[in-house]
Parts: C-alpha cells; sequence; structure tokens
C-alpha cells in the first residue's frame, strides 16, 4: 500500500460516500451514468469529494464512453448504472470492454435485500445477466467492506489481462451507514493504471525464440490491442528497428508504431495493404499481444501454416487458442519486447544486413499499393468516396489527434486507411464487440481524457441514429469534438452483403436521408454538410477549432452498394457458400 496517500476521510459514513471517497483516493477520471433511487447517496457524494460524474443518455453510452477514456489513458474507466434496466443496459459496453481486455470499474445498484425477489419494482436476476459481460463481479453485502472490495475491483480491473469489473451494490448497502476508520481507505496506486504488474516470459523460451528470430530471412511482428495496454510502444519501435523486422497490426494494434515509420507494414487479415502478401512469404511470424481471431485471420485462413509462429500474450491459455504456436511465450508485451531485444542485442548489425533487401522491399511495395489506390484515395467524386475521406484525415489530423471509429464502414475503412503519425493509442475503433453507436460516446469518453487534444469520432448514420441523444452530453460536457457521420443512408455494411451475396435483394438495409448537420445545429451544436471532397479538409478544420461544443460534420458518401466494401486491395469479391465476403 502506498504510504503517499494522504487525505483519508474516517467517521460514520454512508456506504454511498465510501464508494466515492474511495474512487477519489483512486484518482478517478470523468465517469459516466445515470442515477436512480439505489446510488442515490453515491451520487450525493460524488460532488461532495469534488469527483467528475456525467449525467448520460443510455448507460450503455456511459459503458462506452468510460472505456474510450480508458484507452486513452489505461486508467480504468468509470461507468454506473442504477438497478434494473440501467444495469442491463450496460451490458453491450461492458462486453466490449471484456473482448477488448480494457479496465473499468462499473458500478451497479440492486434491490433493497429486506425486500427482494417480491416483485420489487425494477428488479430482475442482474447478477446473472451481468456476471459473463464482465471479468469478475463482485457482490457487495457489508458497507463496511466497500473500500475491500472496491480495492479488489481496481485490482482484477488493471491486473493480467485488464477487464470491467461491476461492483453490484445493493440499496441498503449504498444508504447504510459505517464508522470507517482512516485506515480503512487506501488503495494500492500500482493498481489504478494498466498493466498493474509486468511479469516476464521464461528466459529459456525467450532464447529458443531468439534463435528462431535470428536465422529468419523475412520475419513480420503481428501486433494488436496488447501493445496499447502493455504501452510496449518504444520497446516494439526499438526491437523493430535494431532487427529491421517489419510490424503489421490489427484494427486495435494501430499505432503499436507510427503508422509513418517506414517499417509499418499497415493492417492484415480481413483487410490490408501489402501485410497480407508480407505473411504469406514469411519464415518467422512474432505475434504480440494479438488474439489471432476471426477478423485478424481472415476466418482463419492466415497465416499458412508451415510458417513458425512466436506467439508472446499475457494470457497463457490465449496462445495456440486459434493457431499453433511453435513456441509459446507468456508475458507482458513490453517486457516480452525488451527480452527480444536483450536476447538479440548482439546480432543487430548482423540482422540488419541480412535483411537490408527485405526492408528495401518495403517502400516500393507501399508505393505500388498507393499507386493502384490512388485513384480512390484521391477521387473527386461526389458523393465523396470513402477512401478520399481516410486521405483527408491524413491529411489534416494533426499528429496528436486521436480518432474514435464505430462500428461500420467508419472503422472498416479508417482501420485500413488511417495513418497514426506517432506511435500510442490515437485510433480507437471498438473492436472488441464491434458494435454500432460506439463512436459518438467513445468521442466523448476520449475528448474528457485528452481534453487538450483534438478528438475526432467517425461513425455510420445508422450507429449515429442510435446514439443521438448523445450529442446533448456531448454538448452539456463542453467536449470539442467533431463527429464525423458517413452518411450512406444505410445499415451500409448489411446492404452491401445483400448486394454480394444475395443478390442485391435489399431488406431492412434503407435508411432515410437525414441532414445530420441541421439535427446537430437544432441542438445547438456545430453541423457542417459536405457533399464535395474539396469541402471535407476547411470542414475538419473548422471542427478542430470549437473548442468547448461538438460538431457534425456530415459528409454524403456513396449510396453505391457495389463500392462500399474498403476495396482499395480486394476489388473483386469471391464469395464461397457460407462464407462472409468482409
Ligand atoms: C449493435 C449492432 N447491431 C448490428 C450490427 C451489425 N452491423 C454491422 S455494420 C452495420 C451497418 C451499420 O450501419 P451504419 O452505422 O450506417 O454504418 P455503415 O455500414 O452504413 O457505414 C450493422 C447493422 C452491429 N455491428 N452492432
Ligand atoms: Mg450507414
Amino acid at each position: 500500500m502506498s504510504p503517499t496517500l494522504q487525505n483519508r476521510p474516517s467517521g460514520t459514513m454512508t456506504g454511498g460516500r465510501a464508494l466515492a471517497e474511495m474512487l477519489r483516493l483512486a484518482g478517478a477520471g470523468p465517469m459516466f451514468g445515470m442515477g436512480g433511487f439505489q446510488l442515490l447517496p453515491f451520487y450525493d457524494a460524488v460532488g461532495l469529494v469534488g469527483l467528475n460524474h456525467h449525467l448520460i443518455n443510455d448507460e450503455r453510452c456511459g459503458a462506452f464512453a468510460a472505456d474510450a477514456y480508458a484507452r486513452v489513458t489505461n486508467r480504468p474507466g468509470i461507468c454506473d448504472g442504477t438497478l434494473g434496466p440501467g444495469a442491463t443496459n450496460l451490458v453491450t459496453g461492458l462486453v466490449e470492454s471484456l473482448n477488448g481486455g480494457i479496465p473499468i470499474v462499473a458500478i451497479a445498484g440492486d434491490t433493497n435485500r429486506a425486500h427482494s425477489w417480491k416483485n420489487m419494482t425494477q428488479e430482475c436476476r442482474q447478477v446473472e445477466i451481468l456476471r459473463p459481460a464482465v471479468k469478475e463481479l463482485i457482490r457487495v453485502e457489508m458497507t463496511s467492506r466497500i473500500p475491500e472490495l472496491v480495492r479488489r475491483a481496481f485490482a482484477v480491473a488493471t491486473s493480467a489481462r485488464p477487464g470491467p469489473v461491476l461492483l453490484d451494490v445493493p440499496e441498503d448497502v449504498a444508504h447504510g451507514t459505517h464508522d470507517f476508520a482512516p485506515e480503512d481507505f487506501v488503495i494500492d496506486e500500482a493498481t489504478l493504471k494498466a498493466p498493474a504488474r509486468r511479469i516476464r516470459p521464461d528466459r529459456a523460451d525467450i532464447e529458443r525464440a531468439a534463435k528462431l528470430i535470428a536465422k529468419a530471412k523475412r520475419p513480420l511482428l503481428l501486433t494488436g490491442g496488447g501493445i496499447h495496454l502493455s504501452e510496449a510502444w518504444s520497446a516494439l519501435t526499438r526491437f523493430a528497428e535494431a532487427q529491421s523486422i517489419p510490424v503489421a497490426h490489427t484494427m486495435s494494434g494501430k499505432g503499436g508504431i507510427a503508422c509513418t515509420n517506414k517499417l509499418s507494414v499497415g493492417l492484415f487479415g480481413r483487410y490490408s495493404r501489402i501485410a497480407n502478401d508480407l505473411i504469406e512469404a514469411s519464415d518467422c511470424l512474432i505475434v504480440v499481444g494479438c488474439k489471432l481471431g476471426e477478423i485478424a485471420t481472415k476466418r482463419f485462413a492466415l497465416p499458412p501454416t508451415h510458417i513458425p509462429v512466436i506467439h508472446l500474450d499475457i494470457v497463457a491459455e490465449e496462445i495456440g487458442r486459434c493457431i499453433p504456436a511453435e513456441i509459446a511465450l507468456w508475458g507482458d508485451a513490453r517486457a516480452g519486447l525488451e527480452e527480444f531485444a536483450d536476447a538479440l542485442s548482439d546480432s543487430g548489425a548482423a540482422a540488419r544486413a541480412m535483411r537490408a533487401d527485405y526492408v528495401a522491399e518495403l517502400a516500393p511495395r507501399m508505393k505500388a499499393w498507393e499507386n493502384d489506390a490512388a485513384p480512390r484515395l484521391n477521387s473527386r467524386d461526389r458523393p465523396v468516396h470513402m477512401a478520399r475521406l481516410c486521405r483527408e484525415l491524413n491529411k489534416t489530423l494533426p499528429a496528436d489527434a486521436i480518432l474514435v471509429a464505430d462500428g461500420g464502414f467508419a472503422g472498416h475503412w479508417t482501420g485500413l486507411l488511417y495513418d497514426t503519425k506517432g506511435p500510442g493509442r490515437s485510433f480507437i475503433p471498438d473492436r472488441g464487440f464491434a458494435s454500432i453507436g460506439y463512436g459518438l460516446p467513445g468521442g466523448i469518453g476520449a475528448s474528457l481524457a485528452a481534453p487538450d487534444q483534438t478528438v475526432v469520432a467517425i461513425s455510420g448514420d445508422g450507429g449515429f441514429n442510435m446514439m443521438l441523444g448523445e450529442l446533448e452530453t456531448a454538448r452539456r460536457a463542453g467536449c470539442g469534438l467533431s463527429v464525423i457521420v458517413v452518411n450512406n443512408a444505410a445499415s451500409g455494411y448489411v446492404k452491401a452483403l445483400q448486394h454480394a451475396m444475395m443478390g442485391g435483394r435489399y431488406q431492412s438495409a434503407d435508411l432515410k436521408e437525414m441532414d445530420y448537420a441541421a439535427i446537430a445545429r437544432t441542438m445547438g451544436c456545430g453541423g457542417i454538410r459536405v457533399e464535395d471532397p474539396e469541402a471535407l479538409s476547411p470542414a475538419l478544420r473548422q471542427g478542430m477549432e470549437e473548442r468547448d461544443r461538438p460538431t457534425v460534420i456530415d459528409v454524403v458518401v456513396t449510396r453505391d452498394p457495389s463500392q462500399m466494401l474498403p476495396a482499395v486491395d480486394n476489388r473483386t469479391v469471391e464469395i464461397k457458400q457460407g462464407d462472409r465476403v468482409a
């Protein structure tokens, strides 16, 4: 326990107050939730202890906002919901964090135990509904144990593979009182940020991996979101540069090294520039902080089975789950990369010389890809081409900008074409659960986490429709956030699949044409409608200049379902029975 934590409260207080005091000691950032009767003492204490709590219009958005806050800071995001529907509305957001390994502490009110299971209003079996949505569900049965169980929640959220923890707090525990001692209010500072602790892979396994890497002529690093959770950016860049090993990334792993680094070969998996070809021709794949799930492997078609895989992950049982690993390394990503660098430190010059031709291939191949994509990246089409929108983002956003991408095409296209200019988690797609609707609330969370940075959220019109009410939250919170709505008047992904696979029979795929810029202006926000690609950059600049209210940039993009898939490198869709094309 840290001896430095001062300012501890004591005396008789409600459970809600004790909860707030613990969050204050934990240095909790902005919190997101919607109140009800059960957690009223907590809400009352939040202001008194100086915490920053934001009312959201849907608890799912609170969980999404907390998730994005956590991705920017690696500190647990905090969200809450009241008994019953408040608690169940958290589920989708919590699963995003569970699948993405994002540290969250969520709080749900529950019924007064003196009356539970007597048809209490809003009562349901919420503990059973929520349990599989979180890394750990902690039922708080005694007011006196609140500090201890909040400590536990932070420890679980930030340790090993981080994840969401739910504190289920019955009404009588929140409203009840206890006489606390100052020493009740302590929390281990190491657990306030992921990763709470680091573990190094076994030395003998590192040696075996180093031998395999040393003799590889075409090694390739495949990196996932674990790079960000481990804050392994410098370790990754140093190792890749010292050994001349190119780096490909998943959508969540973008920014492990800067996309503009000459060793970055972009996205691999379902969509790819040159990375998938490099995988096919590789002789050693080094997988770091990546689950190798469906999208990363093109539904398990990649990588070819003859290529040896070294797999480094913080969850031992994740290794070999989807793709067999020749060498399994259990440990923290940063620690493991440092160990690789150490083990190979004497052979750097020789490795760089051996791989000089390999590395020299990268720039011309990227250039060839870019030349091929140029007509789309530079397209003057009206409606606006998605590739052109991505290019304008690359050109206009400053190096420290954060782009939050929603689950529809917004995420797919930017995942393939958006380039981070520095290392770090500055591209935030919700790939844990890929729900649509993350963009706007995620943008709110990111913008409150990094108020001095440019934050842009990009969402489909369907995803934005889901979350329109949160524009009110963003305005109330004074977020100088830009929200790009990719307006294709459709549930575009579904429509594109129906075009490709169902002979163009469109069912429940069209949306009403809307003017989201006008809607935003009516809601007191900035609103700019863009129909001409030349107007994209000025609109983005105008949005970025607004520092204390959100701006919606409503971009009219193609309505042609044959043009919607991010087909920059794979324009011919081949469909096998039972397959999915994207
Ligand atoms: C909550 C949820 N429901 C359904 C889906 C399946 N889905 C994936 S993309 C998509 C289309 C979403 O439309 P929109 O947000 O307008 O994005 P577009 O694909 O048109 O760019 C749908 C319905 C999903 N990902 N999440
Ligand atoms: Mg759409």
